[in-house]
């Protein structure tokens, strides 16, 4: 942010005292909604009696906070997941796991952190401690960290080494601190006097604590760091001994702009109360320009981890009662802040989105993981930090601690395709007109690159038309808008981009929200020397604060790969009319790879790769696509427990990831099963699961058991109680192999899900031979 924003900011909110989770609050005599003289606060309440104008003047004039502002402006952040699971080839870990796992030959932090730059990473979120419970800072209060592991001889500490790159790099540091903890679980044979839901209670506590009177006398503190203060809160032991360790990663590794709580947690059967509040006291204390995410006030998950943000993306968002008080559910329903939902009595709060997913299909390295091509992430850029969200691409660094060539490979390329797309604003040096402006606020101010300065519409005009004379036509597809949300919150709520075609306006999209960014991205390129924006909705006078136009850097897209059908065949779409060349054993596809004539077999599974081939030799960029386990040629469904009408069981074994088997709500929630009949008996070493991909998160398996037969009447248990980990938040398919047997009949039956009934878009199995 320029001097001249923050200080606008500053003066929008002065006179405003700022409580502790940076409410801004008015000095004495001001309303309860914390609104300042020109009505703009970090807060807002919505009165019963508020007619539908006030409403929308509260919902325009709630500002980000302090700490926000520079964080919205970020956009392309990163996550780094390496730990014990790395090692184990596991996405979570169970706390038994022994320190010595725990054992790169070759980390390199510098490494990490370059990647993250040479991607446009502006800041890097680093998982200190995952579920698992193993810390990898040496901290005082628990021996099971890197201290007791054999890396570097166990004097390393993997924080500070990414802490002291990032500060090299310039690169801003962010952590991810796991409330979830399963080595320190009460019921961890390996940790029998666990901290986790011990039943202790709430005492008195010094934070810093002193390690020897942990339990003894927490009162007794240790001495801070220079220039750090202790702090006292009422807490039991689990509380205490993450704020310690909170209190060690805000106070020695220099400044950190995030602070990310997972809501997510392995086991649930032992129950702990987290002191939100008392953490968040401390995070303002320590780090006042953090951010909390996730399970915390400032930024807001954006409900997937594949991704995708909504189209209709509003970073006010209505809470049900004071944010002081509130405990941060995730949000994932579609609509979170449009009219409808502006209710009375709600607290109007700005809780941006961040979109945060993984560049392998899991957050930790293991052997099998694929990657997600150029392609993926360049539109997964556009659906985030094109759709008024930051996107947070996690790497996974393998078992040497380097980020292995693959991912660099991937982002490298999209990181490419998204700079060089933007690298040219077409509408610099453009004419932009306005049908009402405000004193000052003239259309030119969202022409002049500098997002602290904006267009805005006249008093009492709530809707917009600007126009773009371009000096000579220009060619583009990549339509970007920004409005002045730090100083005007988020206002526009639909839009249409119009295009001037020699005699006609032709209206090419319309659109809701804008926000700090909204990318329009078009599948062919429009030329004109007009464009008019069309602001047909908006809460209160609309602003621009930066208008461009792109073209998409002219790398050759990767072609279509379809699905496999029921027959094991995969068709390659590609409307070029170039030859694509294609892979099948895993290899990355080159000039001499045969070229695709007739939909390829793979009825035994495996990974399709595929690009075009150029005239000049080169490869354009690649599409890859993995199908997991067997076709289900002949196949049947023998039983299922029960099913939903219209997701009937035999969708699980169709071939088709688009449909799904559903069991009916009301059954036994513990054991809706499927019986599936091969024709033949095969030779099987595992099975795979793909839950529902459409989005929605009930009926999720999470628990199962698999069992096999080769005459469908006695049966051999091939995985009791087994886990899908992580798999309502990354629905990916999940592969679980297992001793190679011979089986004609597979059940599946789930244990557990996210609900009382249970679904699969598809069931495969993984034959022997592969493994
Ligand atoms: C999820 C966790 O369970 C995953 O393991 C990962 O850390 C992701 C960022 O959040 O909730």
């Amino acid at each position: 942010m320029s001097k001249a924003g923050v200080s606008a900011v500053a003066c929008a909110l002065v006179a405003l005292s700022v409580s502790r989770l940076g409410v801004a609050q008015t000095a004495a005599g001001h309303g309860p909604n914390g609104s300042s003289s020109n009505g703009y606060a970090t807060v807002q309440q919505i009165a019963p009696g508020d007619s539908s104008d006030v409403v929308m003047e509260k919902a325009a004039k709630v500002l980000p906070r302090p700490n926000q502002t520079a964080w919205m402006r970020y956009e392309r952040t990163f996550f780094l997941h390496f730990g014990p699971n790395t090692f184990r080839g596991v996405e979570w870990g169970n706390g038994l796991e022994d320190p010595s796992v725990y054992n790169p030959t070759a980390l390199n932090a510098e490494q990490w952190v370059r990647a993250v730059k040479d991607a446009g990473g502006k800041e890097i979120i680093l998982v200190c401690k995952h579920h698992d419970g193993f810390v990898l800072w040496p901290t005082r209060y628990t021996r099971h960290s890197v201290a007791a592991s054999p890396w570097r001889a166990g004097k390393g500490d993997e924080v500070r080494e990414v802490a002291v790159a990032a500060k090299k790099y310039g690169v801003k540091l962010g952590i991810y601190l796991s409330p979830a903890d399963l080595y320190q679980l009460r019921t961890n044979p390996k940790n029998p006097s666990g901290y986790y839901g011990d039943g202790s209670e709430k005492i008195r506590s010094v934070i810093p604590t002193d390690p020897a009177s942990f339990k003894s006398d927490p009162a007794r503190g240790r001495k801070p760091p220079v220039g750090r203060k202790s702090y006292s809160y009422g807490v039991d032991d689990y509380n205490r001994y993450f704020m310690n360790q909170l209190y060690e990663l805000l106070t020695e590794y220099g400044p950190v702009v995030e602070v990310w709580f997972d809501g997510a947690n392995p086991d649930p059967s032992v129950h702990e109360t987290y002191d939100y509040a008392a953490w968040y006291d401390m995070i303002h204390k320590l780090q006042p320009n953090a951010v909390i995410s996730c399970k915390g006030p400032d930024v807001r998950w954006v409900g997937n981890e594949g991704g995708v943000g909504r189209t209709t993306e509003w970073s006010v968002v209505p809470l049900p009662q004071q944010p002081d008080t509130f405990r941060w559910p995730d949000m994932t329903a579609r609509d979170l802040g449009s009219r409808a939902k502006l209710t009375p009595g709600s607290y109007l709060w700005w809780y941006p989105a961040q979109v945060n997913n993984p560049i392998l299909y899991g957050w930790f390295w293991a052997a099998k993981k694929r990657v997600r091509t150029a392609a993926d992430l360049v539109d997964i850029y556009y659906q985030s930090v094109g759709r008024n969200g930051n996107w947070l691409l996690n790497l996974s660094p393998d078992t040497r601690g380097l980020v292995p060539d693959d991912q660099l490979a991937s982002l490298h390329l999209a990181t490419e395709v998204i700079d060089r797309t933007f690298s040219t604003n077409l509408a610099a040096g453009a004419r932009l007109t306005a049908d009402s402006s405000a004193p000052a606020r003239s259309p030119s101010l969202a022409l002049d690159g500098n997002l602290d300065t904006w267009w805005e519409a006249a008093g009492g005009h709530n809707t917009a038309t600007l126009t773009l004379k371009l000096p000579h036509p220009v060619t583009f597809d990549v339509v970007s808008l920004q409005e002045a949300v730090d100083h005007r919150s988020q206002r526009i709520e639909s839009f249409d981009l119009d295009i001037w075609d020699g005699s006609n306006w032709k209206t090419m999209d319309q659109q809701t929200t804008v926000g700090h960014k909204r990318l329009l991205r078009w599948s062919s390129a429009v030329t004109t020397d007009q464009v008019r924006i069309h602001i047909t909705g908006s809460r209160l006078e609309p602003t621009l604060a930066e208008i461009g136009l792109f073209k998409q850097a002219e790398l050759m897209p990767p072609p279509v790969v379809s699905d496999r059908d029921a027959t094991g065949s995969i068709r390659i779409d590609a409307p070029k009319l170039l030859p694509v060349v294609y892979t099948v054993d895993g290899s990355v596809p080159t000039a001499k790879s045969p070229v695709y004539r007739e939909p390829v077999s793979l009825p035994r599974g495996g990974e399709l790769q595929a690009a075009y081939l150029k005239p000049t030799g080169e490869l354009g960029m690649l599409a890859t696509k993995y199908f997991s386990g067997l076709s289900p040629i002949g196949w049947k469904v023998v039983s299922s427990e029960s099913e939903d009408e219209r997701h009937p069981a035999s969708n699980a074994i169709d071939g088709n990831s688009a449909t799904f088997w559903e069991s009916s709500a009301g059954g036994n929630s513990s054991s809706h099963q499927i019986t599936v009949d091969m024709g033949a008996v095969q030779q099987i070493a595992g099975f795979s699961y793909l839950p529902r991909q459409d989005g929605v998160r009930e009926a999720i398996v999470q628990g199962y058991r698999f069992e096999t037969s080769t005459d469908g009447v006695t049966w051999k248990m091939d995985v009791d109680a087994g886990r899908f980990a992580n798999v309502r938040n990354n629905p990916v398919v999940q592969e679980m192999p297992f001793e190679a047997v011979a089986a004609r009949y597979f059940r599946f039956t789930a244990l557990q899900s996210s609900d009382t009934r249970a679904s699969a878009a598809e069931i495969s199995v993984l034959p022997a031979e592969q493994h």
